[in-house]
């Protein structure tokens, strides 16, 4: 008889336990695992963090409140939490070289919040209380408070705009940061598809924001934060990048000098769980003098820190520290220029016509279709992706006319750029072979789609087919 591993007796007992209580949860945690091993999954966002990461989060860490900052707590009985805490935090500032880094955040959005809410309290609250004489907001007179509150919520804030591949999060309105602050947006230069610098650089200066947000959430190109510090510091705003995306790529010295937010940012917000491959969760880096305004996330805007959520930080920051995940990163970015090569040689249409990042986004206007109509005859034929707005999407962001795609996941599960030559010919067949439907009164249709299912159905087997001789989480034998 095969030895059994330490992860399969871990996930086969932990299964049981759950089991013997409520067995719905624990056929569905079987039920999920199953159905991420056999799907081919390119979405941008999405990963599979190590067996490490994820049994460091089934525990009784989950049970302790922890508001406040290591040594600075609203609750007796931290020390481990601190211990777990400081240990995040000390990983992150080394791996990425941060002056400061604040673990607690829940996730990107939650790291959002806390940044905005701390440069508004470094930039406004703090310079109005020294005015005022006061120490605290309590202490100041009902006159100073109003005028206070007034100033706090007419801030302005320049983001990139959402068809260009900016975040909800980077103040658009059905968003809270759109409520608190004024927005404007700068984009993509229609010609290259890259972000057009000058054009950012003039809405700067005309629109004076308080905070200039980069990052995105579906933009296939490197940025250069150098020269968004430049033009921050030029209009007086503090720079702020959201890397949620690709974080991983900056941990595994992918994105280097310029290329690199953290040494221009003043605050620097991450997921955990994208392309950095950790917990579901968020973060914050930044320069020193954002520190103690940061450090009040919780309970500024934050609920009580998740220590298991930490701890699971911390394991998966210690893996990205590893020489390896400079190998990682390093395919990611490869395999993301092979995914582009082979459909741009097939014929498809790509924004900016390739990637220097983790993510493709298609133009499945050049197949004829939208972008809902693409997303499901994909589903339909075993590839998982997500459907996204193309730069002047004449289908606005609910049917969109863009596929995005990326490969941080199957490059997990490691795939190279030969099988994503095959990944590329198997999407390039099924868009082809997609043709847009009609509604029941026989008008055009932005979500039906026609697709022969033998032709789905023998993608979808050469998709497993393909996942087969990579299998997902190899040392868990369900059995
Ligand atoms: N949901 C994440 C993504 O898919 O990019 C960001 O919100």
């Amino acid at each position: 008889m095969s030895a059994v591993s330490p992860e399969t007796q871990a996930v086969r007992s932990a299964l049981s336990v759950i089991g013997s209580v409520e067995p719905a949860v624990a056929a569905a945690i079987t039920d999920e695992l199953t159905a991420q091993r056999e799907s081919l999954k390119l979405i941008a966002s999405e990963n599979y963090a190590s067996m490490a990461v994820l049994l460091a989060m089934g525990n009784w860490l989950s049970d302790k409140y922890a508001e406040g900052t290591p040594g600075h707590r609203f609750y007796a009985g931290c020390a481990q939490v601190d211990r777990i805490e400081e240990l995040a935090a000390g990983h992150a500032r080394e791996l990425f070289g941060a002056d400061h880094a604040y673990v607690q955040p829940h996730s990107g959005i939650d790291a959002n919040l806390v940044a905005y809410w701390a440069i508004l309290a470094h930039r406004i609250e703090a310079p109005a209380l020294e005015r005022a004489g006061a120490k605290h907001v309590n202490d100041l007179t009902e006159q100073d408070w109003e005028q206070l509150r007034q100033e706090l919520g007419s801030q302005r804030m320049l983001g990139m705009s959402l068809d260009a591949g900016g975040h909800l999060t980077h103040g658009f309105r059905p968003n809270i940061s759109g409520k608190m602050f004024h927005q404007r947006t700068y984009g993509t230069d229609p010609a290259t598809g890259l972000l057009d610098y000058a054009a950012l650089r003039e809405t700067a200066r005309e629109f004076r924001p308080l905070i200039l947000v980069a990052g995105y959430s579906a933009y296939p190109r490197r940025i250069n934060f150098a020269t968004m510090r430049e033009i921050a510091d030029e209009v007086g705003a503090t720079l702020l990048v959201d890397m949620a995306h690709f974080a991983g790529l900056v941990a595994g010295k992918v994105l280097t000098g310029d290329f690199d937010p953290v040494p221009h940012a003043h605050v620097t917000t991450t997921t955990t769980h994208k392309t950095l491959r950790g917990p579901r969760g968020g973060m914050v880096l930044c320069q020193q003098e954002y520190a103690e305004a940061v450090d009040r996330g919780c309970p500024m805007v934050l609920g009580g820190p998740l220590a298991h959520v930490m701890a699971a930080k911390a394991v998966a920051l210690a893996e990205a520290r590893q020489p390896a995940f400079r190998d990682y990163a390093q395919q990611v970015a490869d395999n993301a220029q092979a995914l582009a090569a082979g459909l741009m040689n097939r014929g498809a249409r790509l924004v900016s016509n390739g990637t220097d990042n983790h993510l493709c986004l298609v133009d499945v206007g050049s197949y004829g279709l939208t972008g809902r109509q693409a997303e499901s005859a994909l589903l339909d034929s075993g590839i998982v992706t997500n459907r996204n707005a193309i730069p002047r999407d004449p289908n606005g962001a609910w049917y969109t006319s863009g596929i995005r795609i990326g490969t941080p996941a199957l490059t997990t599960r490691g795939l190279g750029t030969a099988e994503m030559d095959v990944v590329a010919g198997l999407m390039h067949e099924v868009l082809s072979s997609t043709r847009p439907g009609t509604t029941k009164a026989g008008t055009p249709s932005k979500a039906s789609y026609e697709l022969d299912s033998a032709l789905s159905g023998r993608v979808s087997k050469e998709a497993s087919g393909l996942l087969a001789g990579f299998p997902l989480y190899p040392e868990v034998d369900l059995g």
